[in-house]
Formats: C-alpha cells, sequence, structure tokens
C-alpha cells in the first residue's frame, strides 16, 4: 500500500511521513497531493490568529477538548513553532494534554519554520489539503498574528478567528498587522481579567464594517462593509477565558453559524472555484516555465532579458517573444 492510501485507511505513522513530505514539496509529496485531491474541500479549516502571548495556544488546546468531548475528530496545525501542541505539556496541564496526544481523534501538526512568507502559506495550504483529505471535517490553524506572512496563512482558512486579549497595549495590535481587516470572529480572551470589558469596548469601537474614521482604516471598513450587505455577516466580539473554561461554546457555536453562513450564501463554494482556479493558474506558471527552459533553453533566455536591461526591449514584448518560442518549439516537436 502507497503512503497515501496508508493514510487515507487511518495510520498516522504514514499521514505523519506524507505530511512532511507535503511540506518539503518533495516529488512523494506532490504524487500523494495529487492523489488524493478528489478527497479534499470537505473541511471546515478555521484559522486562530492575533498577537503572541493572547492565548491562542490554551484556547485551541480547550476548544479541541470541547470538541473530543462532543465525539467529532479535528486536527491542530501550529504555524507558530513555539507553541506547544506536539510536546503533550502544556502550562503545567500535563495530564489533560496526555489525554489529548494520545487521543486518536485529534491530530496535531507543528509546521517547520520556514524561509520566506510564500512558502509557509504554500506548506500550510497542502499540510491543511491532506488533512482534509484524511477525513479531519475541523483543522484549526493556530499563526501567530505579526506580518504580511501571517495574513497570507490567515487566508488558508474558511473562518478567521482573531484572538485579542486585555492589556496588551492600548493600540489594538492587529488593526496595525492587517488582521481585523480578515477577522470573521473576534475573540476576547482572558476574560477572567477585569480589563478585558476595556478591550471589548476598544474593539466593538473599530471593528471592521463600523469604522467612521482614519484613511486607512475607512477604506478597509468600506471594504467590508459592502462585503457584510452583500453577505449578510456580522463579525462578532467573543468574550473567552481558556484558563476558566468559558466561553468555549459560544464560541464553537459561532463557528458552525459562519460555516453555515458560508454554504448558504454560495461564499463557500465560490472560494473552491476560486482556489481551483489559483491552483490550476500558479501550475500552468511552473509548467511554462518548466517548458520555457526545456525548450528555449537558459542562454536563449538570458540573451533576451539582457536586451532589456539594455533597454532595446520592454519586458511585455520579451515575455511574448519568449512564449512564441515556446509554442513554436512544442509545435515542431509534435
Ligand atoms: N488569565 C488568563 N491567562 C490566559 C488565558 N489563556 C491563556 N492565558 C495565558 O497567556 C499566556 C500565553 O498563552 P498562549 O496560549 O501560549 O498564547 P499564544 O502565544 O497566543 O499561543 C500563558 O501564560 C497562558 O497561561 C486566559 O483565558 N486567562
Ligand atoms: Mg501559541
Amino acid at each position: 500500500m502507497d503512503i497515501a492510501a496508508a493514510a487515507l485507511a487511518g495510520d498516522r505513522r504514514a499521514l505523519s511521513r506524507l505530511l512532511s513530505g507535503v511540506e518539503n514539496d518533495t516529488v512523494v509529496g506532490r504524487a500523494a497531493l495529487a492523489q488524493l485531491f478528489p478527497q479534499t474541500g470537505k473541511a471546515h479549516v478555521v484559522g486562530i490568529t492575533g498577537a503572541p502571548g493572547a492565548g491562542k495556544s490554551t484556547l485551541v488546546n480547550q476548544l479541541a477538548r470541547e470538541i473530543r468531548e462532543r465525539g467529532q475528530k479535528l486536527a491542530i496545525v501550529a504555524v507558530d513553532p513555539t507553541s506547544p501542541y506536539s510536546g503533550g505539556a502544556l502550562l503545567g496541564d500535563r495530564l489533560r494534554m496526555r489525554d489529548l496526544s494520545t487521543d486518536t481523534g485529534v491530530f496535531m501538526r507543528s509546521m517547520a519554520s520556514r524561509g520566506h512568507a510564500g512558502g509557509i502559506a504554500r506548506a500550510t495550504r497542502d499540510v491543511v489539503s491532506v488533512l482534509d483529505a484524511v477525513g479531519y471535517p475541523l483543522i484549526l490553524v493556530e499563526t501567530v498574528g505579526a506580518g504580511q506572512s501571517q495574513v497570507e496563512v490567515a487566508r488558508v482558512a474558511h473562518t478567521v478567528v482573531l484572538v485579542e486579549a486585555p492589556g496588551m497595549g492600548d493600540d489594538i495590535q492587529a488593526l496595525k498587522a492587517g488582521l481585523m481587516e480578515i477577522a470573521d470572529i473576534i475573540v476576547v480572551n482572558k476574560a477572567d481579567k477585569p480589563e478585558a470589558r476595556q478591550t471589548v469596548r476598544a474593539l466593538q469601537s473599530v471593528r471592521p464594517g463600523m469604522r467612521s474614521e482614519g484613511h486607512h482604516r475607512v477604506s478597509v471598513g468600506k471594504e467590508k462593509q459592502v462585503a457584510a450587505e452583500v453577505a449578510g455577516w456580522e463579525v462578532p466580539i467573543l468574550q473567552t477565558s481558556a484558563l476558566e473554561n468559558r466561553g468555549l461554546e459560544e464560541l464553537l457555536a459561532a463557528l458552525e453559524a459562519h460555516r453555515d453562513f458560508l454554504k448558504e450564501s454560495g461564499q463557500w463554494r465560490a472560494r473552491l472555484q476560486e482556489n481551483a482556479r489559483a491552483e490550476v493558474e500558479s501550475w500552468l506558471q511552473r509548467h511554462l516555465l518548466a517548458l520555457l527552459a526545456d525548450e528555449v533553453g537558459e542562454a536563449s533566455l538570458t540573451a533576451v532579458v539582457d536586451t532589456v536591461r539594455r533597454r532595446e526591449n520592454n519586458p511585455a514584448s520579451a515575455a511574448q517573444e519568449l512564449l512564441a518560442a515556446i509554442l513554436a518549439a512544442a509545435g515542431g516537436a509534435r
């Protein structure tokens, strides 16, 4: 039995190995992805994002326990390598974590840190695809909410949960990080702290679609407002205490409500269409570049690039000439 078939049959070791191959974009990993592709597109992918220390890992662990108590399976992907999932210990809560880590209904995966932004987003998307294919109906992806690369990672999700915590500065960190505009659900964690109320108020005043001042923020707000009017989803602001196990049911209900909303509004399907197109285009690009290398050759490519550097030719025409050369070579070969 090949590795993809073994993973599909529920072999967790095979799944782990397969995920490594996929993450590293190996030949075996790619082949498995292609093989598993028909099985993908079913899982609800939830991104959990927010500043370091907001309590994302703690919250994900508690959500996982709650979901398992309901008898549902799930997978967890930690894009932040410092997040303690696979080690089996968290916050001294060793016993509970051991429960989760030996529970075959939960699969946890930490992504290796990767050099460039596109690499992390690509690897995360592929890992999520495999987990989807082998039958995890819910996939929680924890991403540390800082920088554009993390926004890219968060886009892998259908539902983005932005986790804020009180006392992390007067400024809402996520606004600057560009996370506010992609949040579908906002959670104020550490609601056991009295300052949480103030954070909720601050967030209510800047909630996407409700903003009325500030240059960048207005355009963000308008976009979201238009989207919200068409789509009818109002971003809820919830409160949780991962420490005291409060607010988890409400959060799970919001996740389900958002998934149902995506399906009923047609956005789920639209998104599958969008992703399918992006994937096909990305492969088309790869194939074309490979054809260019094979049929035209590096020397000719360099020669054309040189003409552009010398300003004897412009980039658009140069690309067109190369495309013509590829087509002629490929046609001649047939
Ligand atoms: N008071 C309080 N502390 C929390 C809560 N959730 C997490 N923490 C603490 O916040 C710190 C950061 O938690 P962690 O889950 O690692 O945050 P992450 O960086 O966002 O993944 C830890 O010391 C947690 O114990 C909560 O609901 N209330
Ligand atoms: Mg974490």
